[in-house]
């Protein structure tokens, strides 16, 4: 660990691992933690990412690739302690639990395996996107009714008067619980969550006990009733159906604890989302106005809002061996605190990470519902409520706004939702007052994957400019003159090139200066045999047009620690590489740009890169004689090195062969262009299966579909771009079968080994590949 100083041992190792001052200082129980905890360890995850903090007895992990790793290897860090109390109880707490027959047992989150998947497996179906549609009518008429009941009021919390009340009936409802049953349940919850993730004082663990020994009972009530009449819709009353043909896999004492904890997850998560959702967008007015006037942004809005705000702040697992976090050693038993807050909002995994972007095309790569085999089953269950919720409030009340408030929450380790949401509006400028036919507005709920056009943002060209033989340079621009969102050397975005009812989207890097935040530039060669793309941007770029652009997306990061950067460019290749140069000369590094073309009139930026990197450019005019010799050049490669290249496909080949003998291993960074990648052709193509070892299912692709497709089908969340092998961004790990690799990702090397596939376009050359999802 790294920290300023010393103040006390961790108890966890036995010499006594030192422990910083901040470690030492932090608490989730504090207001700082309650009211943002993405936030309130942002320095950790800079200067600390895993930690110990004496005060819980738990190593706490902040950054998102550490974070997903531990979420994807359930039998290292065993959720076996997910539910258990994070403060210990009093004697006298323990007697009254006791004293109610409190038996809470082991439910799904808390399970380890084998016996978590085959029930997962046997109690999955009423979570699928297509058992899910039947519900969405309901939800909304539930929406309807709770606005309906206040709308003329002027003035409401919407907590109480909606974004608790709703969720919880859904939940209800979808449990099976009966109505005339639901009366105490807020209470019951609350104590819940106090008893597990909170820091009750020891006057009020009893009365919390009293609670939480009364919702035992509560739930063991139920769930009797239930057993008198299994025959509804709900999921108890189909688990209780399962449990007829699976008794050793559905067993009674699993019944009644997921009873008492499925109340739990099915509406606290879902109300605190909500209601962080409405706060955030509220507080950022120009955001709310954005959904107002394009409720189809209201999708990945959720998503942004499950991210930049989720409802889950943090969850908990167990080491089960001597293992290591984020290159930090945790011993057999220790505890994690794994804080997806922070994680959510980690610049390494999200470009301009603090910023709330309803456009955000990653958004939906949030950990707030976790992620592999313990992913919350109810997560498009939530989304589909937060979608209609949002849908409903922009499109009845515009005009709400936040009433000023001191928000609380209920001080925890893991759900954060404010208590209070009072907002208020006029109800004379109602829309529906003057336009009725707004209550007939319905917009599509999108459950599994968002829609990318619907994200996109509308740009002006402010500026076009001939920069070489065919290439010109674009300076977008918000109408608006608003801020964009801030990226880092190697993004691109995606530009929609629509004619007519066809939209090809193609990829371009920014080559401009990344501290510009008003506009995007880039530069696009008019390729001779273009597809559409490049032909359609050199036709319509002309100085006030709108281009209808989403990102920025990175998978072409700077490594800023490299001792010393090779940059290498072959034509249009320039213009990442461009930025690179940029970022390296403001950082200081040790850079040089080696950069190849035709001819000197064929080279775009040539001027600006001599006037502002000097005698760090080495330039290669083949039509001039003289070619970019890449192994004299990199003859050099030493450890600390890192080259960054982009150009022909030749290049590229030449140097993954020249990086076969570097010290380091990945020390070479590729950005590609082009994919040899043709339509998928079911002629020839064969079905496969896919087990996913994180998720403990089976999935058959056909010879019409991708595997990515497939998997999305079946809710498994994976993010993908560009869709046809060039950005690795759907890349999944592969731990079984013969990979027929079909992208332009993976090296040589890494292709041979079948440890990872891109899965919007590989495929298996046998029957049966194992990924680790
Ligand atoms: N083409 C450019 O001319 N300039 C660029 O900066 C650029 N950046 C790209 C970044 C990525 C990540 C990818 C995948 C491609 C990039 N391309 C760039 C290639 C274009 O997206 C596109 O493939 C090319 O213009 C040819 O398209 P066309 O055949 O439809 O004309």
């Amino acid at each position: 660990m790294t920290g300023e100083s010393v103040t006390q041992g961790c108890p966890v190792t036995p010499q006594g691992c030192p422990v910083s001052d901040r470690a030492a200082a932090f608490t989730p129980f504090g207001d700082e933690y309650q009211h943002d905890p993405g936030a309130a360890l942002a320095w950790a995850r800079e200067e600390e990412p895993v930690f110990y903090s004496p005060e819980l007895g738990y190593w706490v992990v902040t950054r998102y690739e550490d974070v997903k790793a531990v979420f994807r290897d359930n039998i290292t860090f065993s959720p076996s302690i997910a539910l258990e109390k994070i403060t210990p109880t009093i004697t006298e707490a323990d007697e009254v639990l006791r004293s109610y027959g409190y038996a809470m047992n082991r439910t799904l989150v808390n399970e380890d395996e084998p016996e978590h998947m085959p029930r997962r497996r046997v109690l999955m179906e009423p979570f699928t996107a297509p058992a899910l549609v039947e519900r969405e009518d309901m939800v909304r008429r539930m929406a309807r009714e709770a606005v309906d009941a206040f709308v003329d009021d002027g003035e409401v919390d919407l907590v109480t008067e909606m974004l608790y009340q709703v969720p919880l009936t859904v939940a209800m409802r979808f449990l099976g619980v009966p109505e005339e049953d639901i009366g105490p349940l807020k209470e019951y919850s609350v104590a819940h969550t106090v008893n597990t993730w909170g820091r009750p004082k020891p006057e009020e663990q009893v009365r919390v006990a009293h609670a939480v020994g009364n919702f035992w009972q509560y739930a063991g009530h139920v769930l009797d009733k239930i057993r008198q009449d299994p025959s509804g819709p709900g999921w108890m009353q189909y688990s209780v159906r399962r449990q007829a043909e699976h008794p050793d896999v559905v067993t009674d004492s699993y019944l009644h604890s997921i009873m008492m904890a499925g109340i739990v997850a099915a509406h606290e998560t879902t109300a605190h989302a909500a209601a962080n959702a409405v706060k955030l967008l509220l507080e950022r007015r120009e955001r709310w106005e954005e959904l107002c006037a394009h409720p189809a942004l209201i999708p990945n809005a959720v998503e942004e809002c499950l991210r930049h705000s989720g409802s889950v702040a943090a969850w908990r697992r167990v080491a089960t061996t001597d293992t290591e976090v984020g290159g930090v050693p945790i011993a057999e038993g220790a505890k994690l605190l794994i804080v997806q807050a922070t994680a959510n909002r980690d610049p390494r995994h999200f470009e301009d990470a603090e910023r709330f972007d309803p456009r955000r095309e990653s958004a939906g790569e949030h950990l707030t519902f976790g992620y592999g085999a313990h992913q919350c089953m109810g997560k498009n269950l939530a989304r589909m409520e937060l979608q209609i919720f949002l849908q409903e409030l922009t499109t009845r009340l515009p005009h709400l706004e936040l009433v000023e408030q001191d928000f609380q929450y209920v001080p925890n380790t893991s759900f954060r939702g404010p208590e209070h949401l009072r907002v208020r509006w006029d109800p004379a400028r109602n829309p529906e007052r003057h336009d009725p036919q707004v209550l007939n507005v319905r917009h599509p709920v999108t459950i599994g994957e968002p829609s990318k056009h619907a994200i996109s943002r509308a740009m002006t060209v402010t500026h076009v400019e001939r920069v070489a033989e065919r290439v010109v340079r674009i300076r977008l621009e918000e109408p608006d003159g608003k801020p964009l969102p801030a990226w880092t050397s190697g993004a691109h975005i995606d530009v929609d090139c629509v004619d007519g009812d066809e939209v090809l989207t193609r990829q371009f890097s920014l080559c401009g200066p990344a501290e510009d935040h008003h506009a995007y530039e880039i530069g696009v060669l008019l390729e001779t045999d273009s597809r559409g793309g490049s032909r359609w941007v050199h036709e319509n770029a002309v100085e006030g047009a709108t281009f209808h652009v989403r990102g920025p997306r990175n998978h072409f990061r700077l490594d800023a620690d490299a001792e010393r950067l090779v940059l290498v460019a072959g034509g249009i290749g320039i213009t990442p590489v461009l930025a690179h140069a940029d970022r390296a000369k403001s950082m200081g590094l040790d850079y040089e740009i080696h950069y190849a073309g035709r001819a000197a009139e064929h080279m775009a930026f040539l001027d600006r890169l001599r006037s502002d990197h000097g005698d760090r450019l080495h330039t290669y005019a083949s039509a001039e004689g003289h070619r970019l010799d890449l192994a004299r050049v990199l003859a050099d490669v030493r450890a600390g090195t890192q080259v960054y290249a982009c150009g022909p496909d030749r290049m590229v080949q030449a140097l993954e062969e020249l990086a076969e003998s570097w010290p380091e291993p990945g020390a070479l960074h590729v950005e590609h262009f082009s994919s040899a990648l043709g339509a998928l052709d079911p002629s020839i193509e064969h079905a496969f299966d896919v087990v996913l070892s994180d998720s403990g299912l089976t999935l058959r692709v056909p010879p019409d579909k991708t595997v990515l497709h497939t998997l999305r089908e079946h809710n498994i969340d994976i993010q993908s771009d560009c869709e046809e092998g060039l950005c690795g961004s759907c890349e999944a790990p592969v731990l079984a079968g013969d990979v027929d690799h079909r992208d332009v990702v993976l090296g040589r090397g890494d292709r041979a080994a079948h440890s990872r596939m891109m899965t919007c376009c590989s495929r298996a050359h046998g029957d049966r590949l194992v990924l680790q999802l």
